[in-house]
């Protein structure tokens, strides 16, 4: 049998969107290094739909449809690059490779200008969803070429979520601007989590709310503005009981965060490209702060407010649970807002022309950022392509700066009764940062002109300038 595309790299992820495409009445080939994993699924799901199950990659190759479409799905980093090195060989020009694994960008960019001097089209494609996404309609991001698009695009779009009938899968752009627009996608989804759980905290701590009421108030934001996945998910985990101790599951588990390395990579090129992604960064420090157990062992007890105390917590005002939803939005517009600049500058810095509303309409379903206000979003970015920032578009504005004074209540409470709230903070410090006529930047150019004689530009004509502060501050130059 003919297959018309092959799935290599069987485990969770591999499995699922192996049978996601042969569910959509595909022929998938199928091959993993453990042919165990191959045999089992062939095994525990076969009458799904059409398998081809190889065992040798020579097999696996000779299964396919020319001009052959393989999905890798294995670890990212070096079992990619031993996969493709095991396949290239065997391949012809024309010949379609993807990484539908979680690689770097910038790895995605050396391995499609290797594979492109060798005649075939290599796809970086970013996956999200999880196991279930896989399984039931991902959203995806593939980069590369239009013509590897032209003939992946219809099975792509075939197995992807679906909102009001459109897939969630578009063509991002080439080599790897999948890979970039699903690294900063991550990036969102740690600075969206860390909002949450600060609201969480801050409704715990400043109200006293136990985990069971804290997931009727998210279960109500769910069915408003903040209409997401994750605020969805958030409702069942803090609703959920441990069934061994029968307290709230979110008290029994270990307060340390982990992280697989898309927020650091997210931070990391914020920094090279000069994009102030400020939420994603506190969000991904946030994680680590919380995982050095030896530092906050060290730490506890420093004075403090005492929030438990009936008088510290009795002057917060009625409408705080109202005032967190309000600085949960705000802030959560700014992480989307910093995320779209990032994606806008790596698409002007690698040339690859990202139509932003586009991506927003492919977050809409499928990705655990899939969120209703991402509609509002594509509807910003399709009226101007080239918003500068969402912050100051239409809805967005009216809704923040309507927003901003309980932001400012949630944050300043936090402050008083020592609730930690680096996301909503931070993401407030961006908003005024922005919205600032002057910014203090300028005494920083005096003190860099004053050491390092880095020069300095005026407000009231052209030129750069140095004052000579050592000899004589009254003599400045133009340099
Ligand atoms: P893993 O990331 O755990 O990778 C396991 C697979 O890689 C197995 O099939 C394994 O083969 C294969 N593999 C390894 Br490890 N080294 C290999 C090598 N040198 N040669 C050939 N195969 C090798 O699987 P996953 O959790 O299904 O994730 C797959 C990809 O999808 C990753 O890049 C991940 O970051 C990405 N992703 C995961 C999720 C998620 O929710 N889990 C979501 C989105 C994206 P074996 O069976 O022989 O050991």
């Amino acid at each position: 049998a003919q297959a018309s595309i092959g799935v290599t790299g069987l485990a969770v992820m591999g499995r699922n969107l192996a049978r996601n495409l042969a569910r959509h009445g595909h022929t998938v080939a199928l091959y993993n290094r453990t042919g165990q994993r191959t045999q089992d699924l062939v095994e525990q799901f076969g009458s799904e739909g059409e398998f081809v199950p190889t065992y040798s990659p020579q097999e696996f190759v000779a299964a396919l449809e020319r001009p052959r479409k393989i999905i890798i799905m294995v670890k990212a980093g070096a079992p990619t690059d031993a996969v493709i090195d095991e396949f290239t060989p065997l391949l012809e020009p024309g010949d379609i490779v993807v990484d539908a694994g979680n690689a770097h960008f910038a790895d995605t960019r050396r391995r499609e200008a290797a594979l492109r001097e060798r005649g075939l089209h290599f796809v970086g494609a970013g996956v999200s969803g999880g196991e279930e996404g896989a399984l039931h309609g991902p959203s995806i991001m593939p980069g590369g070429s239009e013509s590897s698009y032209a003939s992946l695009g219809p099975l792509f779009e075939d197995i992807a979520a679906k909102v009001d009938g459109a897939p969630c899968c578009t063509h991002v752009g080439p080599d790897g601007a999948g890979h970039f627009v699903k690294m900063v996608h991550n990036g969102i989804e740690y600075s969206d989590m860390q909002l949450i759980a600060e609201s969480f905290d801050l409704l715990r701590g400043a109200l006293g709310y136990e985990p069971a009421q804290i997931a009727e108030v998210f279960r109500t934001w769910n069915s408003g503005r903040l209409d997401s996945y994750l605020i969805e998910i958030t409702a069942e985990v803090l609703a959920h009981t441990d069934p061994a101790t029968g307290k709230p599951f979110v008290d029994i588990v270990a307060d340390q965060a982990e992280q697989k390395g898309t927020g650091r990579w997210t931070v990391q090129t914020g920094l090279e490209l000069g994009v102030p992604i400020t939420g994603i960064a506190e969000a991904t420090f946030a994680r680590s702060l919380s995982g050095h157990v030896d530092l906050r062992r060290a730490a506890r007890g420093l004075a403090g407010p005492d929030r438990t105390a009936p008088s510290v917590r009795g002057s917060v005002p009625d409408s705080f649970a109202d005032d967190v939803e309000q600085a949960l939005y705000a802030s959560k517009v700014v992480a989307y807002a910093q995320g779209f600049n990032q994606i806008q500058a790596g698409s002007a810095e690698y040339g690859w022309n990202i139509d932003l509303g586009a991506v927003a309409a492919i977050w809409r379903g499928g990705c655990i950022i899939r969120a209703k206000f991402l509609d509002d979003i594509r509807a910003a970015y399709r009226a101007e392509s080239t918003l500068p920032t969402l912050l100051a578009s239409g809805e967005f504005r009216t809704a923040v700066e309507d927003a901003q004074d309980a932001w400012r209540s949630v944050v300043s409470t936090a402050v008083r009764l020592g609730i930690p709230t680096p996301g909503f903070s931070t993401a407030l410090a961006y908003y005024d940062a922005l919205r600032a006529e002057r910014l203090p930047a300028s005494l920083i150019q005096g003190q860099r002109d004053y050491f390092g004689a880095h020069t300095y530009r005026r407000v009231d004509r052209a030129g750069s300038f140095h004052t000579t502060w050592a000899d004589d501050p009254r003599v400045e130059h133009e340099v």
